[in-house]
């Protein structure tokens, strides 16, 4: 009696998610501010269909951040995203190494399976729209990839 209802309980919460989003892709869209210690930042994730424009809930999120300009400089640990207000909107508090851009490897499981990168600016660079002055010397010349 016990067992089984537990048995069907599970079964709803996988088949449901499953259904509604076959056949869409997630889109993240990213935005980050100070959150009063240096190179600590607030990252709000907003999850959505790419298409639909739809809130995706109950996803996980597992944030990478690296610098696409300093391979193999950086080994930031993956910080888990939680589901926060909203519906689609998680939150990630990032501890990075330095200002810059960071390109952020987001990792999502749940109703949704896919990888996600968003590259976001860091520092004084995005407080001048991106032509401030570099942090180090060696991010002299910045690779732009066109992740897609
Ligand atoms: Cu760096």
């Amino acid at each position: 009696m016990h067992i089984g209802k537990t048995v069907i309980a599970a079964a709803a919460m996988v088949a449901l998610p499953m259904m509604a989003w076959a056949g869409e892709r997630p889109k993240a869209n990213v935005a980050c501010k100070e959150a009063g210690e240096r190179l600590v930042y607030d990252c709000m994730i907003m999850l959505m269909g790419k298409k639909s424009g739809k809130p995706i809930e109950g996803a996980e999120i597992m944030v990478k951040p690296d610098m696409p300009s300093m391979p193999m400089a950086h080994n930031v640990p993956p910080v888990k995203a939680m589901p926060m207000g909203k519906p689609g909107n998680y939150h990630a508090k990032l501890h990075l190494e330095m200002h810059g851009e960071w390109a952020l490897t987001m990792d999502v499981s749940g109703p949704v399976r896919d990888r996600l990168v968003e590259k976001v600016k860091f520092g004084d660079m995005a407080a001048e729209g991106g032509h401030g002055k570099m942090e180090h010397g060696e991010h002299g010349k910045m690779k732009m990839e066109k992740k897609n």
